[in-house]
């Protein structure tokens, strides 16, 4: 999206902004014009040529994106830090030091050649709220914690971090940056041999939100403002690598080749077909492939894939995979090759807090939006938080369904109105007893 569509798109944004001052907390707004402005700057951080953004984690635009960031907390009045894993926290006190912190957040990674609305916009719309509660001398009862977590994309390695702590295995691997998740860690701050102190226990938030475009096209098809998420899909992933014999393209007969990639062509085709012929809302995609040597006149002798199968029921995962290693064994036997699998990456599935969905839902409609309760075919740190505290999430149309992609766009009042329904669920939240 060019620079004068984002200039265009901020004055609309404007109508929706109620000026700061003394106000009923009925009528406390976001600063849309603001929060529209700071996408448009953290935008640059990272940009490519043709529009969206790569600022993968723990890369030197990761950083500069993430020193922005620090900047927006520290103008909302925030204290900042960074914890031992990498996470930014800024945190705002609240009346009360005996409850636990309410906590918002996203991440502001993005994939290679992704959009500049992905987790951006939790992030930024949790600073904005904050912001808009300082200049309004808006205490809560519980403190805030705004977190933006390192590396989503990578595989949620900062949300995870605080619930679980990282492995050695997980530490080593290698991310889309270049770096490992270890090496990337001391890179943004965090200290990879000090992780037990970033660890968070069941009790120590109080509940957990995050504001995120729904990067599917449910809610803009259906001109739906607002979408309750009623769980978030576990995401299974694997390495496959496929193992035939290379030889010569000229002399070797049809009849006489272990060829990796026929047998990886047989293979893609036959998971579409499995997930897409069995009955609910389950995904499978391969997204990477590498043939080597990789030369026009010689017969890949090794194909390496990567898997992924997404659902909100992990069994349902499971017999998935079990259907198709099954069907890998068969196109083995018949090219002459062999497959293994590596298991790379998993998370569990996480329904949200029913309460925070009720509230969210409230919330949206007391301002006048419609609303929706659907899934997130997208992971989150929402689900590894959702190991020790009660979470909910709040989507925003994506225009088109479009995300991922240099493409990617959600609409300024979209996202003004989003952060205005994160303001007000979370100081509906402040009043319950969450425990
Ligand atoms: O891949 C995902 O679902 C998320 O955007 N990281
Ligand atoms: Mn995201
Ligand atoms: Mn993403």
């Amino acid at each position: 999206m060019n620079r004068r569509m984002f200039n265009v798109n901020l004055l609309s944004a404007l109508a929706l902004t109620a000026l700061p001052g003394a106000q009923s907390s009925a009528a406390l707004r976001v600063n849309g014009l603001r929060l529209n402005t700071h996408l448009q700057e953290l935008s640059a951080f990272g940009s490519n040529p043709q529009g969206g953004v790569s600022r993968l984690a723990f890369s030197a635009a990761d950083l500069q994106g993430r020193q922005y960031a620090m900047k927006l907390m520290r103008e909302a009045q925030l204290e900042v830090s960074i914890d031992r894993a990498g996470n930014l926290i800024g945190r705002r006190a609240g009346g009360d030091t005996r409850l636990p912190p309410l906590a918002l957040g996203s991440h502001i990674d993005s994939v290679p050649e992704g959009g500049n609305y992905d987790g951006d916009v939790g992030a930024l719309g949790a600073i904005e709220v904050a912001q808009t509660l300082a200049e309004t001398h808006t205490t809560l009862r519980h403190a805030l914690e705004v977190i933006i977590f390192q590396d989503e994309e990578g595989g949620t390695s900062g949300s995870h971090a605080l619930v679980a702590g990282l492995t050695d295995a997980q530490l080593k691997l290698t991310t889309n940056s270049g770096k490992t998740v270890r090496d990337g860690i001391k890179f943004i701050g965090g200290d990879p041999d000090k992780l037990s102190q970033a660890l968070r226990q069941r009790g120590d938030l109080a509940a957990y939100m995050e504001l995120h475009i729904e990067q599917g096209g449910i809610l803009y098809g259906e001109k739906i403002d607002i979408g309750v998420v009623e769980g978030i899909v576990g995401i299974h992933q694997w390495e496959v690598t496929i193992t035939g014999f290379a030889n010569h393209a000229g002399t070797t007969p049809m009849n006489q080749r272990r060829d990796a990639m026929l047998a990886a062509a047989k293979f893609i085709v036959a998971v579409n077909r499995i997930v897409t012929s069995t009955a609910g809302r389950q995904v499978g995609t391969v997204g990477k492939l590498q043939a080597q040597p990789g030369a026009y006149n010689v017969i890949p002798g090794k194909v390496v894939l990567g898997l992924e199968l997404r659902d909100l029921a992990t069994a349902k995962i499971q017999s998935l995979f079990q259907t198709i290693q099954a069907e890998a064994e068969q196109i083995a036997k018949e090219s002459g090759t062999t497959f293994s699998f590596q298991q790379t990456f998993t998370n569990l599935p996480a329904p949200t807090d029913l309460r925070l969905r009720k509230v969210i839902d409230a919330t949206a409609q007391q301002l006048g939006f419609t609303t929706k309760t659907l899934p997130s075919g997208a992971g989150h740190d929402a689900q590894e938080i959702a190991a020790i505290a009660p979470v909910g999430m709040i989507f925003i149309p994506s225009v088109d369904g479009i995300s991922h992609s240099p493409r990617e766009f959600s609409r300024p009042e979209d996202i003004t109105n989003g952060a205005n329904v994160l303001l007000h669920a979370l100081m509906k939240l402040d009043g319950m007893d969450l425990r």
